[in-house]
């Protein structure tokens, strides 16, 4: 069969800071998100602070199933009370859409966790590749001192569900122990 596709897109590159994850010149919108955009993400609350978490270069293509949308986080180092700094997560809105991550720079932990309770963690470092199946919600924690820098690159029509992750929380917390990251259990998830 000689089915013609239509071609409604130019070939393009970016370029990421293998140093800092950034992608520059930008090739889309810059999201930021601080303390006050997720104090309640956290076990307590960070109360008066406002520090920047983290920010996602994302590379601009249209959100449909023909595309792969990808983007950098750069998430900053630091902690409220023990937790260490994280993203909001999510479950992808179409929840069978999977995702992959990549570590650019950095050190941390993916946390994973699926509607009905379990859990799973990965490290995210350079040179890992942590692979994301449908249905498993996730957010990545910087266990390190340096920025931890991660490319992730997913389905255009997956979209993003906050809402469920907020409501519920995930099963546990990534905390800063004596020896290291230690899991804590979350007192207020609801399965
Ligand atoms: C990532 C995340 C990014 C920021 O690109 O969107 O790390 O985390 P939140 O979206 O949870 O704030 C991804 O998983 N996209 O699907
Ligand atoms: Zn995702």
């Amino acid at each position: 069969m000689n089915r013609q596709h239509s071609v409604s897109m130019e070939p393009f590159n970016a370029y990421i800071d293998l140093g800092t994850g950034r992608i520059s010149p930008a090739a889309g919108p810059l999201v930021r998100r601080r303390l006050s955009d997720m104090h309640e993400a956290y076990l307590e609350p960070p109360g008066g602070r406002d520090d920047l978490v983290y920010e996602v270069h994302n590379i601009d293509v249209p959100a449909t199933a023909d595309n792969i949308l990808s983007s950098t986080t750069v998430l900053y180092p630091g902690t409220v009370h023990d937790e260490y700094f994280m993203t909001k997560g999510h479950f992808h809105e179409v929840r069978g859409r999977a995702e992959i991550y990549t570590g650019i720079s950095g050190e941390g932990l993916l946390l994973m966790a699926t509607e009905d309770g379990r859990y799973a963690v990965e490290e995210i470092r350079p040179g890992a590749v942590n692979y994301v199946p449908g249905g498993w919600a996730h957010r990545s924690v910087n266990t390190g001192t340096e920025p931890l820098a991660f490319f992730a690159a997913y389905v255009g029509d997956a979209g993003h569900d906050y809402a469920t992750i907020e409501q519920r929380g995930f099963p546990v917390a990534i905390v800063k122990g004596a020896q290291g990251p230690e899991l804590r259990k979350n007192p207020r998830y609801q399965a």
